[in-house]
């Protein structure tokens, strides 16, 4: 063999064969590409719609006659209805708290108008990891906004959106008919009037689908929220919504049986008024829904769009009105005694939840398996394929969704420790709703009851349905205060608990120690709540660019804080001082 020609041939060899072969490379790095495109596309862009205070039987997919919803019956006939879906505490703030964490109240302890500052993974935080563009629009209520804040002070400062990187959001409740944005170039940022916009539902739809169409070819989805703030007070909604509602047409009686012959005439038109109202609001807000699903279609992403519809919770709406009216100021004033929350009642604690995706959920499904606002993060991650964080508690109602059978529950675990006057504990079976604290003792029978007319409590022939329902609330709070496993999480929630220093239907377990001790509800309690939320706008800022063990000693500083004497309390305030000097950035 002439090795002087193999030596010529080879390297010609070698080059002609390389156009080829840098082209397969090529053709093989563009194949992984493409299938890794296509395998990102696989996961849905996700849009929660939430209203405020809308009440799960108040549509008419759930049966009202009277309700005008054709957009939520469309949307729940293309996809599934949880029929027994349940706030897991029915007031705006700790509700969403838990919608944001996938937490238990108790747990995250964010009560009415506290802010939330958990130091944990937040719902938007997870899906802005995993490369989804976020989004948010209208009310937050997370900001701890004190009730009747001039809107300018309802201002949510960048570090306070928790995962959401487009905003355009304001803490506190909403004037319904007067929208404001901020402008955010200015520093610091300003509240204008919105020009163009009657009402605010309409402003916040459009700028979802100016958002939506901005990202409709991006090569990652996104996930948007847009947060309603209606069929909430103030009593307003456009003029073509209130007429299809004449007020003298409500069958008020039927509704709330208890007021039959107990309230003057002046009380009934009130009534009859806000309800015209409530319908109204709700009317208007599946219009919204409407809106935004021919958005969707328009531009061609309803296959690709995950749409989730529910609200924070529900209203009472003349259920229990008595009681209501009794408490008096623990829930405000004269006006929002028909509209209350709050309570462990169906009325307030029920809300629609209306899944659709089409392609991947089966269109008419009804679940009537239990689902708590708990399970809500998880089952919308599991949906996207993403895992969720360590610290949600829900479970995943996936299986449901798409068809097959998931998970039931003997009962959801229901709470809420706002004030003296507003902390209870319950549990709801879907048959019974139970609670057994201070001021509620409570056992109504859902299946003949359902409008909670008769209080079985003391009823002889129920003792041993009680017994077992208060060991199943027992069972359910275990599980609930159990603080989650996870890498920051933990600490700081005890330390939430103890900033806000609430009364505590049912104490973390490593709270418990100091739940009759002098620290909480005295003047000690309320400074140290009072200097952890003047000094928590630079530990969120330092929280979130820091490692977990220097969060995990902040724990420990704060827990040492609350567990101490007096005298303890000196070097400990000394101690954090030169901490927080130390790493503010
Ligand atoms: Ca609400």
């Amino acid at each position: 063999m002439n090795y002087s020609i193999l030596h010529q041939v080879l390297p010609k060899m070698v080059y002609a064969n390389l156009a080829p072969t840098f082209f397969i490379f090529l053709m093989v790095l563009l194949i992984g590409n493409v299938s890794a495109l296509a395998g990102e596309s696989e996961r849905p862009n996700v849009l929660f719609l939430m209203a405020d205070d809308h009440r799960a039987d108040v549509m008419g997919v759930a049966g009202d006659s009277f309700a005008i919803t054709p957009n939520l019956n469309r949307l729940a006939a293309d996809g599934v209805r949880f029929t027994h879906f349940a706030s897991q505490s029915p007031v705006c703030v700790p509700s969403r708290a838990t919608i944001m964490t996938g937490m238990y109240d108790l747990t995250h302890n964010v009560q009415a108008f506290h802010q939330m500052n958990v130091n944990t993974t937040y719902l938007a935080e997870v899906f802005a990891g995993a490369g989804y563009t976020t989004g948010y629009a209208g009310k937050w209520h997370l900001n701890g906004t004190p009730l009747f804040s001039p809107r300018e002070e309802t201002y949510v400062p960048p570090e306070k959106r928790r995962g959401f990187q487009e905003w355009d959001g304001y803490d506190g409740s909403a004037d319904h008919d007067n929208p404001v944005t901020f402008i955010e170039t200015q520093d610091p940022p300003v509240m204008i009037e919105v020009e163009g916009y009657d009402w605010s539902p309409t402003y916040y739809t459009d700028v979802f689908l100016d958002f939506a169409e901005r990202h409709a070819s991006d090569d990652e989805p996104w996930m948007y929220f847009i947060s309603y703030a209606m069929p909430h007070r103030p009593e307003e909604a456009p003029e073509n919504f209130l007429s299809m509602f004449p007020p003298e047409d409500f069958d008020l009686f039927a509704m709330a049986p208890e007021l039959q012959g107990n309230i003057t005439a002046q009380e009934e038109q009130l009534f009859r008024n806000i309800l015209q109202v409530y319908y109204a609001q709700v009317s208007f807000i599946d219009s919204e829904i409407g809106s935004v699903l021919d958005g969707l279609d328009e531009m061609g992403l309803s296959e690709d769009t995950l749409v989730i519809y529910f609200s924070d919770h529900g209203q009472l709406l003349g259920s229990h009105f008595f009681e209501v009216r009794d408490m008096g100021s623990a829930l405000g004033g004269d006006d929002v005694f028909f509209r209350a929350k709050s309570l462990p009642y169906a009325a307030a604690f029920r809300a629609p939840m209306i899944m659709n995706w089409p392609g991947v959920i089966p269109t008419g499904i009804e679940v009537d398996a239990l689902m708590s606002m708990v399970d809500l993060p998880t089952t919308v991650l599991d949906l996207a394929d993403l895992a969720p964080p360590k610290n949600m508690q829900g479970r995943s109602m996936r299986e449901w969704c798409i068809g097959g059978v998931g998970p039931n529950a003997d009962g959801l675990y229901l709470t809420l420790s706002v004030t003296d006057e507003l902390d209870w504990e319950a549990v709801w079976t879907g048959n019974y709703i139970f609670s057994s604290t201070d001021d509620y003792q409570i056992l109504y029978d859902h299946v003949n009851d359902p409008q909670e007319l008769v209080n079985l409590y003391e009823e002889p022939t129920y003792a041993a349905v009680r017994e077992e329902l208060q060991l199943l609330v027992d069972s359910l709070a275990a599980a609930a205060t159990t603080i989650p496993e996870s890498s920051s999480g933990g600490g700081s929630c005890l330390i939430a608990n103890v900033a806000h220093g609430t009364p505590l239907v049912r104490e973390l377990p490593a709270l418990r120690s100091f739940r009759d001790d002098w620290l909480l509800n005295n003047a000690v309690g309320s400074t140290i709540s009072n200097l952890y939320y003047q000094l928590s706008p630079h530990t969120v800022h330092w929280i979130s660019a820091r490692d977990d063990a220097r969060s995990s000693a902040r724990g420990i500083l704060w827990l040492a804080l609350a567990l101490g004497r007096f005298w303890a309390l000196i070097p400990v305030f000394v101690a954090v001082a030169i901490w927080f000097r130390m790493v503010r950035p």
